[in-house]
């Protein structure tokens, strides 16, 4: 089902202040800054060989990162793995009686479409399936 690691996920106050440090001090390469409205996040994504860094700024006091950060702190926030259909992908997870956050997918960064699994059923790390985009 799972095909590889797409990215991890990296909650942070403030895109300007951290990007710096991945592109200049680690030497990643800075594919560019998204907003999700959905998902009320502005995302930069930073590539490392065939690996990648989201790094997730909220972008309101609702959004759920901003919630994270005020609750844990900036730092790891999820880990998503590719997968080539992510309606199968969910209704897999369903059936085996693992508690979804979305049972329907949801529109990610760079045209992907995303769906998480409740960190509750997933022994605390937010867990998100990834289809890339076309
Ligand atoms: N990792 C681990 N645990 C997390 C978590 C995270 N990133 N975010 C929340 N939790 C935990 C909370 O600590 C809380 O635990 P307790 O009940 O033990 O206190 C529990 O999950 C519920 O968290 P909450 O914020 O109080 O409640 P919500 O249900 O409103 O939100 C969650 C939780 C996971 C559903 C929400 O954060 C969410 O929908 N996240 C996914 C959306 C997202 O992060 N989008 C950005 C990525 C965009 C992209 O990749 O393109």
């Amino acid at each position: 089902m799972l095909t590889k690691i797409n990215h991890i996920g990296i909650a942070v106050k403030s895109l300007e202040e951290t990007v710096p440090f991945y592109r200049d001090n680690l030497g990643m390469e800075f594919k560019g800054i998204e907003d999700v409205a959905e998902q009320k996040v502005r995302v930069a994504m930073m590539q490392i060989g065939e690996s990648k860094i989201e790094l997730l700024e909220p972008t309101s006091d609702d959004s759920p990162v901003a919630k994270f950060i005020e609750k844990s702190g900036a730092g790891i926030h999820h880990v998503a793995y590719e997968v080539d259909d992510v309606e199968a992908a969910i209704a897999k997870l369903l059936a085996d009686g693992v508690r979804m956050v979305d049972e329907k997918p949801r529109h990610g960064a760079h045209g992907t479409r995303i769906a998480f699994i409740h960190p509750k059923s997933s022994n605390g790390v937010l867990t998100e399936l990834c289809q890339a985009g076309h």
